[in-house]
């Protein structure tokens, strides 16, 4: 069965749900806009900014992740790369704010790249940053990377592991990707089975070989992590490491955050606000986590921190128009539709940071200056506490979207159609992550 023959919700559709629900959209959206005025708030510039915000979906998002006890596939899974197309262009109809995606390599590994790109942009999708993979070993790889890929004690591991990055280089220019994100899984699980130095050493040597393979307007990403799968020691396990590795690396290479690789507690805004100042802050992996990385969908613990991560963004903006970190969810889902999580992800994420517009910037710096610390955070507060539903509902129905999206998915029976469309083959979508 082709793509266009399988099941796609219509256009009309989205218009008869949006018209039914225009007329109390444009009073809570006109009531909102009022209350903003007053704030000397431009509620249509807002709208404009939400319009155009864009966060990555990650090609196996689309699938039911799992956890090391175990996966639990839900109906209708993509079985294939084109089938994930699909469902994240699904994504795309309702939210638009999601138009690019982030491949996996080589979960998702494209036979041909060039039709691969054609399917999507058909779909309306562009390619984000792509990602290796060498914390799993592939069935027809020649070496193990059971102690490790870029850091390996052994040089022909390493070789495999930076050949591996080439590919993927070569893979997403092929796309129109412009960036790769690098996360290893590297690390000790005892005292004394590293050697701390030379691991970190062969890190950056390792790098070294896959940044020389960059592109000119490519950037790398280096993704830290403080623990898992590793739990001793971990190559790449902060910002502060991360940031060394990519000082070492030159322009091109910046660090990426993502929000679940942290100790818990761990001031993450912050981070962030380091990794700005120093030049070296690239992109983002939204999620949401209470104890490890947990993976969970993104603004469903921590929406406090979403937003004061935004607000360190916003901030970045101010002070250099041409900051544009990266965006992507980087999330497992157990237990809900991978389409239903997506969907209010990447709207939870776009929420933060439209709040985070909100902000006014020189009443805070007057608190400030002045050691007011509760009128401070009473500034930010005021930004976070705005509902901007309307906001964000109105910009999806003037970028095409749907104003209910979770509502029309669920009444357009998408799922269950996939169900009949996609009989399993007993292949794993996406595996544990
Ligand atoms: C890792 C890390 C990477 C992601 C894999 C699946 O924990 O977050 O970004 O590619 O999981
Ligand atoms: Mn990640
Ligand atoms: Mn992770």
């Amino acid at each position: 069965m082709t793509i266009s023959e399988t099941y796609r919700i219509s256009d009309d559709q989205i218009q008869d749900e949006n018209s039914a629900a225009q007329a109390s959209l444009q009073d809570d959206f006109d009531h909102l806009g009022v209350q903003l005025a007053r704030r000397g708030i431009s509620i249509e510039e807002i709208t404009r900014e939400a319009q155009g915000f864009a966060v990555a979906l990650p090609s196996w998002g689309v699938g039911t992740g799992g956890t090391r006890f175990g996966r639990f596939p839900g109906i209708g899974e993509p079985r294939n790369i084109f089938e994930k197309l699909e469902d994240c262009a699904t994504v795309q109809q309702l939210v638009r704010c999601t138009p690019t995606i982030s491949l996996h390599i080589p979960w998702d590994r494209p036979d041909d790249p060039a039709e691969l790109r054609e399917r999507a942009a058909h779909l309306g999708l562009g390619f984000d940053a792509i990602n290796s993979n060498t914390f799993q070993d592939q069935p027809e790889q020649a070496r193990s990377y059971r102690f490790g890929s870029l850091t390996h004690t052994d040089a022909a591991v390493r070789q495999q592991a930076i050949e591996h990055n080439q590919e993927c280089i070569a893979v997403g220019k092929q796309l129109g990707s412009t960036a790769l994100t690098v996360w290893i899984a590297d690390g000790g699980n005892f005292p004394g089975q590293l050697d701390f130095r030379g691991s970190l050493g062969r890190y950056i040597d390792s790098l070294r070989e896959i940044y020389s393979a960059l592109p000119g307007d490519w950037r790398l990403f280096l993704e830290h992590k403080f623990f898992e799968p590793a739990f001793y020691s971990t190559v790449n396990n902060d910002w502060g490491t991360s940031y060394l590795c990519a000082a070492e690396l030159g322009d091109q290479a910046l660090c990426l955050v993502d929000l679940g690789h942290h100790a818990p507690n761990v001031n993450i805004e912050m981070i962030v606000a380091r990794l700005i100042q120093f030049g070296k802050m690239g992109g983002f992996h939204f999620n949401d986590s209470k104890y490890g990385d947990d993976d969970l969908d993104s603004g469903s613990i921590h929406p406090f921190q979403l937003f004061l991560v935004f607000h360190e963004l916003i901030g970045a903006r101010h002070d250099d128009a041409s900051f544009a970190p990266a965006y992507m969810l980087d999330q497992s889902h157990n237990v809900t539709d991978p389409i239903e999580s997506l969907m209010t992800s990447a709207t939870e994420v776009q929420r933060g940071f439209v709040q985070a517009l909100l902000v006014d910037h020189e009443a805070l710096a007057e608190h400030q200056a002045a050691n007011d610390a509760i009128m401070a955070l009473g500034t930010l507060r005021a930004a976070y506490q705005c509902d901007v539903s309307p906001v964000l509902a109105m910009a999806r129905l003037r970028s095409g979207g749907a104003v209910d999206a979770l509502g029309l998915y669920r009444k357009s029976g998408y799922r269950s159609k996939k169900g009949g469309e996609r009989p399993s083959d007993g292949g794993s979508s996406a595996g544990v992550v």
